[in-house]
């Protein structure tokens, strides 16, 4: 399980860090709270600091970092049974196949006419976005608006492969968020209890903090620091350093 921690390191704010995340540094996005920002009334009413939130966002803007190689090499061991994300800038897709991923909270791949409900590839609408427009319907004229999930929508259908992958898991890694946001949040109790749970945040969060297991492993600090030693601890330093060569250069080339 990730959230917006993961994806610091490669520069995009989270919501909740003091100082650099987005709740703090609302002034560029015009809103009257953090939350609006997530909230269909006040797209419906201001749609563009969603659409300035999209642009910051959109795929290409950033690069992975050491933290999605190794949930990557995880995957290319055959050890990923899935990877629950709340992340909406798609950094998981560099290397996870579309069949163990769960973005649980939607994706800028994809979009949809709020009146029409037309489906269209996120991709369609890039140059809208870019320009600072409000994207709208080739055939209604509604507004897109892309796939990501508001406060009150409905999680995507795969949200609920949880009820099958959890009693599953041998253990549960968990990354680079608040579990503030429910129900992601709860996906953390959702593990059988003789099962391990990682986690790799800054400070203790969620059932880590008000109702520890005896078998939770909490390892605090800076996210790149503590996969470092996590791989470091598997055997693994070698590997990911050619992996994030190889993808290094990829993106050179
Ligand atoms: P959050 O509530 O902002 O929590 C982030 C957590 O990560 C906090 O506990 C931080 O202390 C911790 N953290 C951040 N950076 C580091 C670091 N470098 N080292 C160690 N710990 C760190 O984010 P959540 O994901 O828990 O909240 C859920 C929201 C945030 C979801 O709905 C997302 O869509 C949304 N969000 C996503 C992105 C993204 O896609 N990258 C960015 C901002 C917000």
């Amino acid at each position: 399980m990730v959230g917006a921690g993961i994806s610091t390191p490669s520069g995009i704010p989270d919501f909740r860090s003091p100082g650099s995340g987005l709740y703090s540094n609302l002034e560029q996005y015009d809103l009257p709270y953090p939350e609006a920002i997530f909230e269909l009334q006040f797209f419906f009413h201001n749609p563009k600091p969603f659409f300035a939130l999209a642009k910051e966002l959109y795929p290409g803007n950033y690069r992975p970092n050491l933290a999605h190689y190794f949930l990557r090499l995880l995957h290319d061991k055959g050890l990923l049974l899935r990877l629950y994300t709340q992340n909406i800038d798609g950094l998981e897709r560099a290397g996870i196949p579309a069949s163990k991923l769960v973005e649980a909270h939607g994706t800028f791949a994809s979009a949809t006419c709020t009146v029409c409900r037309r489906s269209f590839p996120g991709e369609e609408f890039r140059v809208d976005v870019m320009a600072d427009r409000v994207p709208r319907c080739p055939i209604c004229t509604g507004i897109i608006k892309p796939d990501i999930i508001f406060f009150g929508e409905q999680l995507p259908q795969r949200f609920f492969l949880y009820m099958a992958d959890f009693p599953m898991a041998d253990l549960l890694i968990i990354i680079g968020t608040s579990l503030e946001v429910e129900p992601f949040a709860s996906l953390s109790e959702a593990s059988r209890r003789s099962v391990p749970r990682v986690l790799i945040n800054r400070e203790l969060v969620g059932p880590f903090a008000w109702s520890p297991r005896h078998n939770d492993v909490a390892q605090l600090g800076d996210i790149i620091g503590g996969v470092e030693m996590l791989v470091k601890a598997l055997g693994w330093t070698e590997e990911i350093e050619d992996l994030v060569q190889r993808e290094t250069n990829k993106d050179v080339l």
